[in-house]
């Protein structure tokens, strides 16, 4: 596993050992470049602004990525996309406490080495941010390999009480909020909840390390909670306090913000219906169209919830959807890359792709989808155009 993996900078290394053609060099960021073999280059999507381009992460700032780089499986930690809601803090490790409390049995408290001594696993996976869209061609993503604790193992190890129902997870960011209608406002920390039954399933995960390092301070160092299958949302970063109690969590997180409404059928009425945004919505988008020669290479992701994909297709202009390759390392809870070979004639080309999972669920058109009126989950299907010159 560990040696399979290709980091960005490996790629970089390795990219610039083989000789890069200078059409390549000039359409990416010098910082970052993409895998493209000799003489290969990328071509502009028409619906992209002119000069597109993305620098790395800034310290402390959000960051999304230029999806046009996505060529690796794993998403260098320097451009994982990064988004919080209240700054990034600061853990001191001299006074880092992972406490676990309420309905349990014994309420612990964990130091970083602490967690560090008990039995860890890898598990690969991938997650866009709940807001992640159009307008910023699905840069609010990435896939990593993650390392750590499962979090069943700090839960049994506190034992979770017969009325204890729900897992709240806390970070050490906080900010303040104001109350509707009343001129007060007050301090809350960033924090999200998972029922028992989902807290207890076996691959969520203490992250302590990201891509083979140490978990960055950007992406919730010292410790996040990984919950693979989500949207972003549910990885608590910075985690200092795990509370297990007998009713919902109603925060921001799960009660206000990344809440989505939308159109359902309740009991053959059709109703306004708010859902906390958790599950990854079976989702793909082409991000990527390279060139060697006249020979064309379309590129893609594909996220799920963890369900298995029957396909990616591929439709170009109006022609028939098409299946694309699917990349071979793809697991359960990663990101699944996809490609099609592609020669193009001259002009402009509509190009599209969609998801089908195992269940034939298959990923709509924003047509097709049910009228949503919050600005959550936007796994409609993602047209792209191209000219060919
Ligand atoms: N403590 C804390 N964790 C957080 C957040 C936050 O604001 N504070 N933002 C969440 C959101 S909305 C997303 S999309 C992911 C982003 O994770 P990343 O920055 O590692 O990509 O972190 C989640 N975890
Ligand atoms: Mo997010």
């Amino acid at each position: 596993m560990k040696n399979e993996k290709l980091t960005r900078r490996d790629a970089i290394k390795k990219t610039v050992g083989v000789g890069i053609s200078a059409g390549a060099v000039m359409s990416a960021p010098q910082w970052i470049l993409p895998v493209l073999a000799q003489g290969e280059e990328l071509v502009s999507f028409s619906d992209m602004p002119e000069g597109y381009s993305r620098g790395p992460a800034r310290p402390g700032a959000p960051h999304w990525l230029d999806t046009r780089m996505i060529s690796d499986f794993y998403t260098d930690n320097l451009d994982f996309y990064v988004v919080q809601h209240y700054g990034q803090p600061n853990v001191d490790l001299g006074s880092y406490r992972l406490k676990v409390t309420g309905l349990v049995e014994k309420e612990l408290e964990y130091t970083l080495t602490d967690l560090q001594n008990l039995s860890q696993f890898e598990i690969d996976a991938g997650f866009e941010c709940g807001g992640n869209n159009a307008g910023r061609f699905q840069g609010l993503v990435g896939n990593a390999n993650w390392k750590g604790i499962r979090l069943s193992t700090i839960l049994n190890a506190s034992g979770i009480t017969s009325d204890g129902s729900e897992v709240v997870f806390f970070g050490a960011d906080s900010g303040t909020e104001e109350i509707p209608n009343r001129d007060t406002e007050v301090e809350q920390s960033f924090a999200r909840s998972l029922p028992v039954s989902e807290a207890m399933r076996e691959e969520n995960m203490l992250a302590l390390e990201m891509n083979g390092e140490q978990l960055p301070q950007g992406h919730g160092f010292p410790v996040r909670l990984l919950v693979p299958g989500y949207y972003g949302v549910a990885n608590v970063k910075w985690l200092t306090q795990i509370h297990v109690q007998d009713r919902r969590y109603m925060g921001r997180f799960m009660g206000r913000d990344y809440v989505t409404l939308k159109k359902e059928m309740v009991g053959g009425e059709e109703r306004w219906v708010e859902n906390s945004v958790t599950k990854i919505q079976l989702k793909s988008a082409i991000v990527r169209v390279s060139r060697l020669g006249a020979q064309h290479k379309i590129s893609g992701f594909v996220l799920t919830d963890g369900t298995p994909l029957r396909s990616v297709e591929i439709k170009i202009d109006d022609g028939p959807w098409q299946e694309a390759d699917l990349d071979s390392r793809s697991t359960r809870y990663s990101w699944k890359l996809f490609t099609m070979d592609w020669s193009p004639s001259a002009g402009d080309h509509p190009l599209v792709s969609r998801a089908i999972d195992i269940n034939g669920h298959v990923q709509l058109t924003e047509e097709e989808m049910p009228e949503k009126a919050s600005r959550w989950e936007n796994h409609a299907q993602f047209p792209r155009t191209i000219t060919i010159s």
